[in-house]
């Protein structure tokens, strides 16, 4: 820079853009293993013992092998493109922790609302969530073993969702297929436009 003028010749460096998405969805449908699975840095947990006191809230059906839950966010990032950074947060399933979603919905521009088809309707609340804050999100089915497949016309008419709403099928253990879903989720917010981005009519 000579007298406050950029040099000729010299390109500027720019900044990659960041964008806040939120993970989200219901109890044990694997939000903390697909912000470990993509992320680039080592993500940040805070995750609990589940205890034979929680048994009856903490329904792990299905989950059997699970024995920690999330109890404020999960964090993580990843570089989708060269110019492109995405910061991940996984919210904690269990219904005692819903005071921090506000806090973690801040500045978010889209979110991941991740379902179990042995369980569809434990994601009511989070798609009750984003639509009435009008924060884009896509659907995204964790087809674990030996769960009912289901076609995403079945899932979007179950959940009645919007008809742009994208519902994908993947696996939250896979790095590939878990970015297929978070560019599905930067796609479908670039596209509704942040202009839709409403206060919550609760
Ligand atoms: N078979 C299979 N198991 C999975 C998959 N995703 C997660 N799991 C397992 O399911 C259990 C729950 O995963 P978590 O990632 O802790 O789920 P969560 O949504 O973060 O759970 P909470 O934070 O407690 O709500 C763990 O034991 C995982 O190893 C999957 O795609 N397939
Ligand atoms: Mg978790």
């Amino acid at each position: 820079m000579v007298f406050g003028r950029p040099d000729r010749g010299i390109r500027p460096q720019t900044e990659p853009l960041t964008l806040k998405l939120l993970v989200a969805g219901g109890f044990g449908v694997g939000k903390t293993t697909l912000v470990g699975s993509v992320s680039e840095i080592r993500p940040l947990r805070t995750e609990e013992l589940l205890t034979e006191a929680g048994r009856p809230v903490d329904d792990i059906s299905g989950v059997e092998a699970k024995r920690t839950t999330t109890v404020a966010m999960d964090f993580g990032r990843i570089t989708l493109r060269e110019d492109l950074v995405l910061y991940l947060f996984g919210t904690p399933g269990q219904d005692r922790f819903w005071f921090l979603w506000d806090e973690l919905a801040q500045g978010a521009l889209g979110a991941v609302v991740l379902a179990d088809t042995r369980r569809l309707a434990d994601c009511f609340a989070a798609v009750d969530y984003f639509e009435r804050r009008g924060i884009a999100f896509t659907l995204a089915v964790n087809c674990f073993d030996g769960a009912p497949r289901h076609s995403a016309e079945a899932v979007r008419d179950a959940l009645d969702l919007d008809p742009d709403v994208p519902v994908v099928m993947c696996d939250a253990r896979e790095r590939d297929s878990v970015k297929r879903v978070l560019v599905s989720v930067v796609e479908h917010a670039l596209a509704t436009g942040i202009t839709a981005r409403r206060p919550a009519t609760v």
